[in-house]
């Protein structure tokens, strides 16, 4: 089993009966997602919220019930996958395009977990380009402001054309090297009119399981 399974399979044991679940994006939440779908087979009751249309795709092909965000009052446990970690669980994350609609929903959950392989631990953030989702009106202008912060940025595109959300907005990844004041940085980036929301996700996670080799480590707040 690789490091995304063992982690992603892992995290499937703290869903419990009766649970409203925020399903993650990515390929290590993928695994979360069977496993679940496998205990609702079993006579799990959750009910699922997902934060991408991959991810509502890929649930009701497999059979867990969902809902939209708007119909319920609260999410007990979302589970999401990251592109960086630190060991604060501060996360960068967006590297699937669907960074607003995860951070919306972690901001409406009880309690987050984060599933990744040992790759995306980091003492340092930053490596990974930061993704900025902006709106397409004026984006050039708006990356010009990003590069003023310190950033290499570049617009995301896809198969030849620019990549567009499930929002209907660009993304910019953001390209910073390194990352020392986190908070800092997402304040300042989201001042810039145009700017929807960036990857950086501060205060959600609780809990990490991470795939380490052929074990599971935790990191925890
Ligand atoms: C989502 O999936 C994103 O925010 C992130 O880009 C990605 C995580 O990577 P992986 O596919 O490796 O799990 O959670």
């Amino acid at each position: 089993m690789n490091e995304k399974q063992l982690a992603g399979e892992k995290a499937a044991s703290y869903v419990q009966d009766g649970m409203v679940v925020g399903l993650g994006t990515g390929s290590t939440v993928y695994w979360t997602i069977l496993k679940i779908a496998e205990m609702v087979q079993n006579g799990l009751s959750i009910t699922g919220v997902p934060t991408s249309k991959e991810t509502e795709k890929l649930a009701l092909e497999h059979g867990i019930p969902l809902i939209a965000l708007e119909e319920v009052s609260s999410i007990d446990l979302t589970i999401d996958g990251a592109d960086e970690l630190n060991d604060e669980l501060t996360l960068i994350k967006g590297g699937g395009g669907a960074l607003l609609r995860e951070k919306i929903i972690a901001y409406h959950s009880t309690h987050m977990i984060v599933v990744a392989d040992s790759s995306k631990v980091v003492s340092d953030l930053g490596t990974f380009p930061l993704p900025v989702e902006v709106v397409p009106f004026g984006y050039q202008k708006t990356l010009d402001v990003l590069q003023d912060m310190g950033c290499e940025p570049s617009i995301r595109s896809k198969n030849d054309s620019l990549f567009i959300t499930d929002n209907g907005n660009y993304i910019v990844d953001c390209a910073f090297r390194s990352i020392p004041y986190p908070s800092t940085l997402h304040e300042r980036i989201n001042q810039i009119p145009g700017v929807v929301d960036n990857g950086l996700f501060i205060g959600y996670a609780e809990k990490a399981i991470i795939g380490n080799g052929s074990t599971i480590t935790f990191l925890e707040k």
